[in-house]
């Protein structure tokens, strides 16, 4: 099914086209209507609702609006100095980097005024409420569920740019109002691309509350979905942030099978299986192997669990629909991927990111923790010596537990 469903689009003399406005804007009752100017936007908040209704018809779940100067930003920084200082961030050099451009997002895009924050929704199936069902297969590999089609980031990227050009050509009728659209038109589209707080700037702009598990949720939605930003240099108003509704809930922080989730609202990335088999390059520490299980990229547990998520919305945006059988592959089929195989099941996919032998090191943990089978032995022998000790390391361990399993010692 297409997203791209279209709004009415008439052609406009310079070959572009605008779209007209929502049939909710034409019906504004008469009395608010300009005089001299018989547009149906009457206040900035008309154009914002105009462009929520562009954004929802693009495949974006919902969109909020926030100033480049809100003071989120100060505080944000504060936070993330904290963060740091614990050494959360292990080998996420990049959190360190452009501390500048975090605190004054006006100044990572020129002319900015406003940042349109957008989710979109990621869910192809949805899961059994307040469950994690992927650990009762432990012979299958789990891939999040983020990560099972093409790359988000492009996706995303290339929407909020059909969006700009959609409010660009709608700049002429909104002369009459105060937000700066006689000015250059500025804007640039964000996704996991830039030194931005992401979640806190959704969490400011309305589109939910941060979850004790620090992911952004909401009580239409769950917290299936990713997160990205229109940088715009409209001057438009500020959207409200809702109430959390995690009161005394703390499934998330039980469920965590490394205990990453430290205290509420504090996540200690290095111990994130998400982090461990995507982010981190190299020998992943013994004590948080077991822990893993059979989740060979990204963890969606702390997810998975929330009872929020009972309202976690199926996407329409079909680039997420699994590749490869990335929802259904076992261990053993993913453990016999060539080099070759891994470029090119992984091409446009977020599973690049985390390299070829890395992924088989994460495959090697996981046939470690599958049934005791004389086969995945067998298996894992098969690749000893054919890339590099530090897989090799891994290897000897599942190993070792397959051996331990099939001899009957409980270690
Ligand atoms: C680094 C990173 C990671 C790291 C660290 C995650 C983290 N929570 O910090 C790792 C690799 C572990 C990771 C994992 C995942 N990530 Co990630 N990640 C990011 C990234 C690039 C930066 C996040 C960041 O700034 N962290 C630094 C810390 C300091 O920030 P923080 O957690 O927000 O911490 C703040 C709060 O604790 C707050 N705080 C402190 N006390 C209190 C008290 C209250 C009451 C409140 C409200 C807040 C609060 O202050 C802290 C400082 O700001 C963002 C994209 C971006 N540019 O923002 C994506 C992002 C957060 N990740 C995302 C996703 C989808 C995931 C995974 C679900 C992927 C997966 N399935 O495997 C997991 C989820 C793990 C989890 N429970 O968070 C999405 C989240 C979407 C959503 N619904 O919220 C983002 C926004 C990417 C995107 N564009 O969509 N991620
Ligand atoms: S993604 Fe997994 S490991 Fe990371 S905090 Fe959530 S449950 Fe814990
Ligand atoms: S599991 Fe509970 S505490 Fe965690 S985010 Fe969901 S509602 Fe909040």
């Amino acid at each position: 099914m297409s997203t791209l469903s279209k709004p009415d689009l008439p052609d406009t003399s310079n070959g572009q086209t605008a779209a007209a406005p929502p049939a909710h804007l034409s019906q504004v009752p008469s009395k608010k209507i300009d005089v001299k100017n018989d547009s149906p936007f009457t206040s900035a908040e008309d154009v914002k609702r105009w462009i929520k209704s562009q954004a929802q018809a693009l495949g974006f779940g919902d969109c909020g609006f926030l100033s480049v100067h809100h003071p989120l930003f100060a505080q944000q920084m504060t936070q993330l100095q904290q963060w740091l200082a614990k050494g959360y961030e292990g080998q996420l050099q990049f959190m360190h980097n452009n501390h500048h451009l975090r605190a004054h997002p006006d100044k990572l895009v020129e002319g900015a005024k406003t940042i349109i924050s957008v989710r979109m929704d990621y869910l192809t199936q949805t899961p059994t409420p307040r469950t994690v069902a992927d650990n009762d297969f432990p012979n299958q590999g789990i891939i999040a569920r983020y990560a099972r089609g093409r790359d988000y980031h492009k996706t995303m990227r290339s929407r909020l740019k059909q969006l700009a050009l959609q409010i660009e050509a709608m700049l002429p009728e909104w002369q009459h109002l105060d937000i700066g659209s006689a000015q250059e038109f500025v804007f640039r589209p964000f996704s996991d691309s830039a030194p931005i707080f992401e979640r806190p700037i959704a969490d400011a702009a309305g589109l939910g509350w941060t979850g004790k598990h620090t992911l952004l949720l909401n009580k239409q939605a769950g917290s299936f979905f990713v997160l990205g930003e229109l940088f715009i240099s409209l001057e438009l108003p500020d959207d409200a942030p809702v109430k959390s509704h995690c009161g005394s809930c703390s499934a998330c922080i039980d469920v965590c099978p490394t205990q990453a989730i430290v205290a509420p609202y504090e996540l200690n990335a290095s111990a994130c299986i998400s982090y461990l088999t995507i982010e981190h390059d190299g020998i992943i520490d013994e004590k948080y192997r077991r822990a893993i299980g059979n989740r060979v990229f990204g963890c969606d547990d702390c997810q998975l669990i929330c009872p929020w998520n009972r309202y976690a919305n199926i996407t329409t945006v079909e680039d997420f629909a699994p590749r490869h059988s990335l929802d259904n592959s076992s261990l053993l089929e993913l453990w016999q991927w060539q080099e070759a195989d891994f470029m090119q099941k992984t091409q446009g996919s977020p599973l690049r990111r985390t390299g070829y032998v890395n992924f088989l090191r994460n495959i090697a943990i996981a046939l470690g923790n599958a049934n005791g089978s004389q086969e995945v032995i067998t298996q894992l022998q098969a690749k000893l010596q054919t890339h590099n000790a530090m897989l090799d390391e891994h290897i000897h361990w599942a190993i070792a537990e397959q051996q331990r399993k099939l001899s009957g010692i409980d270690a």
